[in-house]
């Protein structure tokens, strides 16, 4: 299945290339534009230099790389991967050249991580939650209630806690991935249909969609919810359907993927935050020229902050249209933290969980993380 995916991935690519080869009247521009979101060469491939020899150097890269996101345009992850190919190309003169995909494009968000894993793809943005049984450490982003509330500090501490950028980054690197950054689409909000979801009596029986991940169904289970894995493409249909009755995610996501259609409540619970990584096949990553690898870790670093105001914008965008949405009404309701307390007494036993099931150095690196959290706080 994987490989035929690639296949057509291929054989996709190659008939784009040559419609565009056709209309450019056969003059190869150095784009890669495979209808899945090639973002560089039309925007970032222009001529950087006087000379026709300089345009022409800039106009033919040294390296195409494929970049997978778990999402659509518009939203947080692709747009932080075509801004990244943007900056990758103009800090390169054009030498490289990177073609985003969005979600679907390649497969399903696993069938993304075994791509990037096998070093089909170079970079990807990955969620925790679909690496929860290959990186089992990483499971600890399910937690709930242990970050902080305010969404700027849990930024810093993803930006500076060792626990993340050098153990759980070493797990990653196992399993041939490397985790270059660590950044949050928002704090997650439940809807669901039927009942809107304030006390854990609530879960009782409740059928809630999540992402593959042992851990993540746990801190559902204790809560008395009946959790049901399943990719997110599946999602609007199935709560649509009745197949799931609440998800969990940032509202911009919520309202961008249209689950407040299908849905009748949304609880502001803030149990957790959405974190996402940016994620480079490690072999290729060290396999490049120092100069290159300087120019990605700088990317990145640049993106900090870009992508922090991008996912704060729509979150604070997309409320706002839900609340104003006449032809989809949705009746948000505010967890009190009375009522948030309920939950956190269920979910503070789920880091018993995780270091018992998940060896020492998953305990090891949730008690640094846990420190690093007490610091950050004070
Ligand atoms: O719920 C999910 O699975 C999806 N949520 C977000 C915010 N991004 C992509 C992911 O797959």
């Amino acid at each position: 299945m994987f490989k035929s995916k690639k296949r057509n991935f291929l054989v996709s690519a190659v008939l784009s290339l040559s419609l565009i080869l056709a209309a450019c009247g056969g003059d190869d521009d150095g784009t890669t534009d495979d209808g899945n979101g090639d973002v560089n060469g039309d925007t970032t491939g222009e001529d950087t230099t006087e000379t026709d020899e300089g345009a022409d150097e800039a106009k033919s890269p040294e390296y195409h790389w494929d970049f997978v996101t778990e999402e659509y345009q518009g939203q947080v992850q692709y747009e932080y991967a075509a801004e990244f190919a943007r900056r990758m190309a103009e800090k390169s003169d054009g030498r490289v050249d990177i073609t985003v995909y969005e979600f679907g494009g390649l497969g399903d968000e696993v069938d993304q991580v075994e791509q990037l894993q096998l070093g089909f793809t170079e970079f990807g943005i990955v969620s925790p939650g679909f690496t929860g049984t290959m990186v089992e450490e990483a499971q600890l982003f399910a937690l709930h209630f242990l970050f902080p509330d305010d969404v700027a500090l849990t930024q810093e501490i993803l930006d500076s806690s060792e626990a993340l950028n050098v153990h759980l980054r070493e797990k990653y690197e196992e399993h041939n991935m490397t985790p270059l950054a660590y950044f949050t689409e928002g704090p997650m909000q439940w809807t669901s249909n039927g009942l809107p979801l304030t006390t854990p009596d609530d879960f009782d029986g409740f059928k809630m969609r999540i992402q593959q991940s042992p851990l993540i169904s746990q801190s559902y289970e204790v809560y008395g919810a009946d959790p049901t894995p399943m990719s997110w493409g599946e999602l609007y249909t199935s709560l649509d359907q009745g197949v799931v009755d609440g998800q969990e995610n940032p509202i911009f996501f919520i309202e961008d993927a249209g689950f407040h259609e299908v849905q009748d409540y949304m609880t502001i619970s803030n149990h957790n935050n959405y974190v996402a990584m940016t994620v480079v096949n490690t072999d290729f990553y060290n396999g490049l020229p120092e100069d290159i690898q300087g120019m990605i870790d700088e990317t990145v670093a640049e993106l900090r902050d870009w992508v922090f105001d991008l996912q704060d914008q729509m979150n604070s965008d997309l409320l706002t249209a839900m609340e104003e949405s006449e032809e989809h009404p949705t009746e948000i309701y505010n967890l009190t933290e009375d009522e948030r307390q309920a939950f956190r007494d269920l979910a503070m036993p789920v880091r018993d969980f995780f270091r018992e099931n998940y060896g020492d150095d998953a305990g090891r690196i949730l008690d640094l993380l846990e420190e690093e959290i007490e610091a950050a706080r004070n």
